[in-house]
C-alpha cells in the first residue's frame, strides 16, 4: 500500500515527496519476540496501544500539567515568527530556547496565540523535580531495548534519561537522525512519523556543508525542492502515524521527521548500544571537522556548531 502525503498536493508535482511505505506494525508480544533477536533490531517498527494502559497514557494532558505543575519553569525551543518550520535550513537559523513558565507555555498553545509549530518543549527533564511523574511511567529501554543478559548496573547506565515533549498541532522536527536507539512513546494526541534508512543518506544529502549540525538534512522531505536536491526523488520513505498509547521503534542512525497533527505530549526513551558508540564516534568526528571548516572559511568568527534539538 501506497501513503499518500497531505502536505504535497498544493504547490504541485514538482514538490510531491516520494512515496511512502507503511510502518510495520507489532503488538507488544510480537515486538519483544522481534527485539530478542539482533536482526530484529535492523528495521523500525510501530508497537500498536503498547503503553495505552500506562497510568500517564491515561491521566495526562496539557490541562494535567497546567493544573499541577503549571508554576514550574521549562526549557522551551522557540522560532523566530513567520518561519516555516518544515525548511530545515530556516528550521536550525532562527531556533532559540528560553526559560518559561508550563501554564504560560501551554496556555499560549492552547489558545493558538503563537504561529504554528513555533513553541516546542523538546527532550525536557520534567522528572528532575515531579519525582512522583515517575510513578505514571515505566523504563521502556531497560526492560525491552537493552539486551536483558546484561548485568542490572549496566543495563541502568546504558540507558539515558526519559524525555518530555510537548507542543501544538503543526510543530515538526525536520529531518534528522540521533547517535541512539531510540523508543518514542505518545502519550496524547497524534504524530505523523517519517523515516528514512541510513542507506538514504545520499539521498537526503547528508553532511551537507549548508547546516552547521551534521545530524540534519537540508531537505525539506514534506516540500522537496528537486531542483537543489534531485537525489531526493531516489529516497524510500517509510511513514505511520502514532496514535495514544503507541510506541516507535526507531534504530539509531535512521533518519525521522515527525510531524504533529494534534497537539502533542511525547516521551523518547534513548540508550546506548555498540552501534550506537559507532554512531557517536563518526557524528563527533565528522562534526568537529565541520565546525573547523566553518571556522576556516569564516576566518576564525564562526559560531561554534549549534546545540542539537533532540539530544
Ligand atoms: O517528536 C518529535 O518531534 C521528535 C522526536 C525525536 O526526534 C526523537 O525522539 O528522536
Amino acid at each position: 500500500m501506497v501513503m499518500n502525503s497531505l502536505f504535497a498536493s498544493d504547490a504541485g508535482f514538482s514538490h510531491e515527496p516520494p512515496p511512502a511505505q507503511p510502518l510495520e506494525r507489532l503488538s507488544a508480544s510480537e515486538a519483544a519476540a522481534r527485539l530478542a533477536r539482533p536482526e530484529g533490531r535492523e528495521r523500525p517498527f510501530i508497537i500498536s496501544g503498547m503503553t495505552r494502559s500506562w497510568p500517564a497514557c491515561r491521566r495526562w494532558s496539557p490541562t494535567f500539567f497546567k493544573e499541577r505543575y503549571g508554576d514550574r519553569s521549562i526549557v522551551v525551543e522557540r522560532w523566530r515568527s513567520g518561519v516555516a518550520t518544515t525548511d530545515p535550513m530556516a528550521f536550525l537559523r532562527n531556533r532559540y530556547y528560553s526559560r518559561e513558565s508550563l501554564r504560560a507555555v501551554i496556555e499560549h498553545m492552547e489558545a493558538g496565540l503563537e504561529a504554528p509549530g513555533s513553541c516546542y518543549i523538546t527532550y525536557a527533564n520534567i522528572f528532575e523535580d515531579a519525582q512522583e511523574l515517575n510513578a505514571d511511567i515505566e523504563p521502556l529501554h531497560e526492560q525491552l531495548g537493552v539486551p536483558n543478559h546484561y548485568p542490572a548496573q549496566l543495563r541502568r547506565w546504558l540507558c539515558l534519561r526519559p524525555g518530555f515533549w510537548l507542543g501544538p498541532a503543526g510543530t515538526v522536527s525536520t529531518v534528522h537522525y540521533d547517535r541512539h536507539e531510540n523508543f518514542n512513546v505518545q502519550v496524547y494526541g497524534r504524530k505523523r512519523w517519517t523515516l528514512f534508512a541510513p542507506g538514504d543518506a545520499a539521498a537526503l544529502y547528508a553532511n551537507s556543508a549548508e547546516l552547521p549540525v551534521v545530524l540534519f538534512s537540508p531537505v525539506d522531505v514534506e516540500r522537496p525542492d528537486y531542483g537543489r536536491y534531485p537525489s531526493f526523488r531516489q529516497a524510500r520513505p517509510l511513514q505511520g502515524d502514532l496514535d495514544p498509547g503507541d510506541v516507535i521503534f526507531v534504530p539509531c542512525s535512521w533518519w525521522h521527521h515527525v510531524r504533529a497533527l494534534e497537539m502533542s505530549i511525547t516521551l523518547n526513551y534513548w540508550w546506548w548500544s555498540a552501534r550506537a558508540a559507532w554512531a557517536a564516534a563518526r557524528v563527533g568526528y565528522l562534526q568537529a571537522r565541520r565546525h573547523v571548516g566553518l571556522r576556516i572559511a569564516s576566518g576564525g568568527e564562526s559560531e561554534d556548531a549549534a546545540s542539537m534539538p533532540t539530544e
